[in-house]
């Protein structure tokens, strides 16, 4: 019986070293080399002009690796989304990518923000290298 207890113990360790040692994908982020970081901050208020992102539009080159980084400034959470890209931003996890493309590409707020909400857009432009 104590040996069943022991390999149920063993059993249970390993599963936990295993479950930390997958990294999710806020680590593999904070491995990748980055061109450059910008931080997006999300605002909100009572009017819907209040609702936008700063900035609401960003310039990059194209090959460049660029990390985003979403923030609030009253505690409201946000994201961004760009489909076009693949870009998933979110206050939890910061976003790193690589344009392959050049062009304009629109994004919107991916959280429920309140009623400025729909209005909430952002635009990434790619230019060439
Ligand atoms: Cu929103």
């Amino acid at each position: 019986m104590k040996m069943k207890l022991f390999w149920l113990m063993l059993m249970l360790i390993l599963a936990i070293l295993i479950s930390g040692c997958s990294g999710d994908k806020t680590k593999e982020n904070e491995n990748v080399d980055v061109d450059r970081e910008i931080t997006i901050i999300g605002h909100t208020g009572t009017e819907v002009d209040d609702f936008f992102f700063e900035p609401s539009k960003i310039t990059v080159k194209k090959g460049e690796t660029v990390k985003l980084i979403m923030e609030s400034a009253n505690n409201v959470g946000h994201g961004i989304q760009v489909p076009a890209l693949k870009i998933n931003l979110s206050e939890r996890e910061p976003e790193v990518f690589t344009a392959d493309k050049t062009g304009e590409y629109e994004g919107r707020c991916s959280v429920l923000c309140g009623a400025g909400h729909s209005v909430m857009s952002f635009k990434v432009i790619v230019e060439e290298e």
